[in-house]
């Protein structure tokens, strides 16, 4: 059935984190989120754009993406009757970059085609493309962020550990690296453990890196430059660790050559950095063709955020435990209800109708502090 997207809002929202995530590029408590909401046909979808407030992880902010959504991507969309994915990513596709951004109303597109059409969008994506169902519930992990100290560090994991979080992930960067993973192996020999870098080393730190090996980790994600694949080709058979792209890949055919040239052997997916679950689902399709674990990180999202790396998680290429905490670790109070970690290391993938969130709408108001309605162009302007 066609939805007549009839309004987009935009939100700008700010909370505080539980645990502020200090990664080699820094990490504030103070998280601001721009959620994307659509009203169609008596239905209401909502995405999430991931950008962080300043140019970190990626270019893109949520002053870029406020702007790209109600000055370009938004007019673009609002009014149009809209049957299927492709016919959002197609009228998008006239413009180019700002992954976060259109992830975001691409995002709140698949909530509405999946209500639409009265199915979880776990089961939407899935949509008969794999011969294996896609699972209910999904393993998970906890990611760490770089701490005062090494007996600080300690103390996080072992409280992840009881919470039964059965995969910890901790940030480095030069000279946090590897005291830290000799120090947690010595009290954890066991645990299944992966650090990440977020870029924070070169080519000629392979020496340093190649120091790693000896800690079995589960991965080393994202070593070099964030806009690399080949010098990561060059390191990867310089050391044992498995590398893990996560900055580096935004589409497909990164995801391809990546594999190809063997810069990595695992991919990170956020739907949020490629631009949508169309993308993320074509890169596990990547994957999973070339035999390549694949997993789904986090971006610090809301509830909102979060429904959707669950749903994605679900498919059966995603092998490797999510960065897809349970909501404690983020918020005292989410804006949508909240999701909780089952004894056996899983949080449950939601199975309302479309994103399946349930959006806290008093807590959305409290937490909101901007909000923008799209209104149509007037002329295309091209
Ligand atoms: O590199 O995976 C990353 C959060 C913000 C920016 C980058 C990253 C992360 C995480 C968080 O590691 C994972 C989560 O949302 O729990
Ligand atoms: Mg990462």
């Amino acid at each position: 059935m066609a939805m007549k997207i009839e309004r987009i809002t935009l939100y700008h929202t700010e909370m505080e984190l539980v645990e502020k995530l200090v990664t080699s590029f820094g990490g504030e408590a103070l998280r601001p989120s721009i959620i994307v909401r659509i009203d169609a046909e008596g239905l209401t979808s909502w995405g999430e754009a991931v950008a962080h407030d300043v140019p970190d992880y990626s270019g893109e902010t949520t002053g870029t993406v406020w702007h790209i959504l109600r000055d370009h991507f938004g007019p673009r969309v609002v009014g149009q009757k809209i049957e299927s994915v492709e016919e959002v990513r197609a009228l998008l596709g006239v413009y180019r970059g700002n992954p976060m951004a259109r992830a975001a109303v691409e995002g709140a597109v698949w909530d509405l085609l999946a209500q639409a059409a009265g199915q979880p969008l776990a089961d939407y994506l899935h949509a008969g493309r794999y011969a294996e169902p896609r699972r209910k519930a999904v393993k998970v992990g906890v990611s760490i962020g770089i701490q005062e100290s090494i007996a600080a560090t300690l103390a996080i994991i072992e409280k992840r550990l009881a919470e039964g979080y059965p995969r910890i992930k901790l940030k480095i960067k030069p000279g946090w690296d590897v005291q830290l993973a000799e120090a947690v192996r010595a009290r954890y020999p066991d645990i299944s453990l992966m650090l990440d870098a977020n870029s924070a080393y070169k080519l000629d730190d392979a020496a340093r890196l190649a120091e790693l090996d000896r800690f079995n980790l589960l991965m080393l994600e994202q070593p070099l430059w964030e806009d690399d694949i080949w010098c990561h080709s060059k390191l990867q058979p310089q050391i044992k660790s498995s590398i893990c792209l996560d900055e580096s890949i935004h589409t497909a055919r990164d995801a391809a050559f990546a594999l190809e040239v063997g810069a990595c052997r695992i991919i990170n997916v956020k739907p949020g950095r490629v631009g949508g679950f169309y993308e993320g689902r074509a890169i596990h399709d990547v994957c999973l063709k070339a035999s390549a674990p694949a997993w789904v990180g986090g971006m610090l999202e809301t509830g909102i955020g979060r429904a959707g790396n669950l749903a994605m998680a679900s498919l059966p290429g995603f092998t490797l435990p999510g960065d897809i905490s349970a909501t404690s670790r983020y918020w005292e109070h989410d804006i949508t209800g909240h999701y909780t970690l089952n004894t056996d290391g899983t949080i449950d993938v939601p199975d309302k109708p479309g994103l399946g969130a349930v959006i806290d709408h008093d807590r959305l108001e409290a937490v909101t502090t901007m909000r923008a309605a799209v209104v149509p162009r007037s002329s295309e302007g091209f």
